[in-house]
Order: C-alpha cells, then sequence, then structure tokens
C-alpha cells in the first residue's frame, strides 16, 4: 500500500499511532540489505521510503512503502500523523559522482533532506515522549588527505583527522554529521519547551562498499563493484581510475551487520558518536588481480578519469576503526581475500550465470 494518499494513513487506535522503524533511500544497495537484515530479525513494523517504488522481495518485508522524496516536507508531516517512529535509518543521498554534476541538488537532499529527517525525529520524540534513535550513514568522502604523498604518509587515517573533502557530497556528509551531532545534543538550546536528548543519533563512515546483489550507481568508489560484475557477465571493464588508486572498502553484508551491530549498541558503551568502519584496504590493480584469478577470461584495462580518479585519490588509504572494534565490537567478517572468495565470487556467479553464459 502506497501511504502518499493521506486517505491511505493507518487508523490511529486508542489515541496511539502503530510503533514503526523508517527507513530512507530503501531501495538502495544498502537499502535491500538492510530492510532484509530487519526482516531477518523479526522486524515487522518497517514504513520504507524511497524515489522510486520499492520492487522485488524487500518490498513485502515492509508494513509500508513510501514513494516520495526526502524534500517533501508535506509527506514528512504525514509520517508524524500516521506512525510512532522511534527508529530512523536515514539512506537517502546522491552519492559523490552524481553529486558533482548536481552539487546544488546533492547539496538539498543530502543536507536539505537530513536536515528534515532530524526534525520529524525531534517532533517525532515530542509527541510519543520517548527518544528516536537516528542511524545516519557517512562516508570516507568527508576526507580529503591533500595529495598523494599526505595520502601515502597517512596510511590509517583517525575519525578526527583531514576533514576538508573535495565533493560536495563529502562536505554534506560532514555537515550532516555535524547537524545530527547538534540535534542530539543542542537543539533549540535556548527554547524555553526544549525536549533534551530527544534524539539517539549515531553514524558510520562507511568506505567503499560492494555488493555480489546489486549494482552501485553514482558513486566514485562503484570501480570496484563495477569491475567485478563486468567479469562475472562477461563484459570488458574499462577502469576510470589507475591500478595504484587505493580506499578502504567493505563487504555489503559486513556494511549492514555493522550498521545493526550500532544501532543495538549500549548507549554507555559509546565514546563518540562518529565512527570509522573498514573491511579492507585495496588498489584497483591488486583488485583486478583477484577478479582475473577467479575471472580468467575478464577483460580489464585502465583508463584514468582524471578528474573523478582525483576524487579517489583525496580519500584515504585506510582508516583506523579501533573506536569502533572497542565500543562495540565491528569486526568485519570478509578480508581482501575472504571477501572474494566466501562471498562476492560465489554469489555473484549464482546471480550473473543465468545471464551471461559464464561459468558458475
Ligand atoms: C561514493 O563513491 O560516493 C560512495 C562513498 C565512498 O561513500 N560509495
Amino acid at each position: 500500500m502506497n501511504c502518499t494518499d493521506p486517505a491511505t494513513v493507518p487508523a490511529v487506535f486508542g489515541g496511539r499511532r502503530p510503533g514503526a522503524v523508517l527507513v530512507t533511500g530503501a531501495g538502495g544497495e544498502v537499502g535491500h540489505g538492510l530492510l532484509a537484515a530487519l526482516h531477518a530479525e523479526g522486524r515487522r513494523d518497517v514504513v520504507a521510503i524511497d524515489v522510486r517504488p520499492l520492487e522485488g522481495e524487500v518490498a513485502s518485508m515492509c508494513r509500508e512503502r513510501l514513494v516520495g522524496d526526502i524534500r517533501d516536507v508535506q509527506m514528512l508531516e504525514r509520517l508524524l500523523a500516521a506512525w510512532e517512529i522511534t527508529e530512523i535509518y536515514h539512506l537517502a543521498a546522491l552519492l559523490s559522482t552524481r553529486g558533482e554534476f548536481t552539487p546544488e541538488t546533492a547539496h538539498e537532499v543530502n543536507v536539505g533532506g537530513t536536515l528534515h529527517l532530524l526534525r520529524l525525529a525531534a517532533e517525532q520524540a515530542r509527541s510519543h515522549g520517548r527518544r528516536v534513535r537516528f542511524i545516519f550513514p557517512s562516508s570516507i568522502a568527508v576526507y580529503g588527505m591533500g595529495d598523494l604523498q599526505t595520502k601515502r604518509q597517512h596510511p590509517r587515517v583517525r575519525e578526527d583527522e583531514f576533514l576538508q573533502p573535495i565533493t560536495m557530497y563529502g562536505c554534506n556528509k560532514l555537515y550532516a554529521e555535524h547537524l545530527g551531532r547538534y540535534y542530539a545534543k543542542h537543539y533549540r538550546q535556548l527554547a524555553l519547551d526544549r525536549v533534551p536528548d530527544a534524539i539517539d543519533f549515531r553514524c558510520l563512515r562507511y568506505p567503499g562498499l560492494i555488493s555480489a546483489d546489486t549494482l552501485p550507481a553514482g558513486g566514485t568508489s562503484d570501480f570496484a563493484p563495477e569491475m567485478l560484475h563486468a567479469a562475472a557477465s562477461g563484459t570488458p571493464y574499462r577502469c576510470f581510475v589507475s591500478p595504484g588508486a587505493t580506499i578502504p572498502f567493505m563487504t555489503m553484508p559486513d556494511a549492514i551487520e555493522a550498521t545493526l551491530q550500532l544501532a543495538r549498541a549500549e548507549e554507555a558503551s559509546l565514546t563518540r558518536r562518529v565512527y570509522n568502519l573498514s573491511g579492507f584496504s585495496a588498489s584497483a590493480g591488486r583488485i583486478a588481480e583477484l577478479v582475473r584469478s577467479f575471472f580468467p577470461g575478464a577483460s580489464i584495462s585502465f583508463e584514468a578519469d582524471r578528474q573523478r580518479e582525483a576524487i579517489v585519490d583525496s580519500w584515504p588509504e585506510d582508516v583506523d576503526d579501533d573506536a569502533a572494534r572497542r565500543d562495540w565490537g565491528f569486526a568485519p567478517r570478509h578480508g581482501f581475500h575472504k571477501a572474494f572468495s566466501e562471498y562476492l565470487v560465489p554469489r555473484i556467479r549464482a546471480l550473473h550465470a543465468g545471464r551471461s553464459g559464464v561459468p558458475a
């Protein structure tokens, strides 16, 4: 049922709206994995928003599916009327490459949309009297290493270092992290009717994510999943960065697991609100070598797009995720080789086997 029509707002029994967990950007790569994971842990109260209709198996995992834009304040107002939201996973975003063609739109979505969602969280907390847990994915795009020499001299960057992003997406994510901290701790701090401590904001800085089940769109770290999916489907791939371009990555299952781990962590164990994550650091050249070892016929060439490569070069080789490991037990299952041998290659072969004649 699509709830953009107010007439379909669920009934309110005894003054109580039905409880819900809200997932924005539900149709994206992370959204697909998160909806499945929430369903697997027994959540049957998921309200999903995306600009496109949610399709496939994950659509049936939602109690409600809305087609709408997080910039639409009226739509968010209707959410306030219809649901008692106590947890928000705000995944909707315009990623780094796409954002460089429409930076102002990226700002409106990534910052304006996040502001609307944080305000919704504050209003929800005011209306139902409980705190709202707000889980926000940030990115390694918040970093700006300056030049390759600095990047190489600082191979494992901590959360509070080199925060000079060079993309609109990175600027948006860094500002949104501060907005989350503000709404959680200082929102309307001079107003007599403020609701203190209404939002429990928690943030993970995702590295480049690689999924076996979905293809990425609009990112600059996408060269890794694009290369793998092309090899599995027998399609020649021209990599838009040089073999030496290196950043941190993690598999989608590890990203989803980490997201739920942070969401479930005891607040007392959190020494910070924004956490680095990394599964492994790899160069485009090492990824190509491993891909060829699994797909010997793969046609992979390197034709660097200097502008896109400059974005990747501005990101760290790897990040220091000790705080996540110490505070809430972050422990990715997939290192570089295991990511391919245990997850990516078996899953992608199965996915592409029926499509391209590539032997399973
Ligand atoms: C992108 O490439 O923009 C994203 C990211 C690194 O956050 N995948």
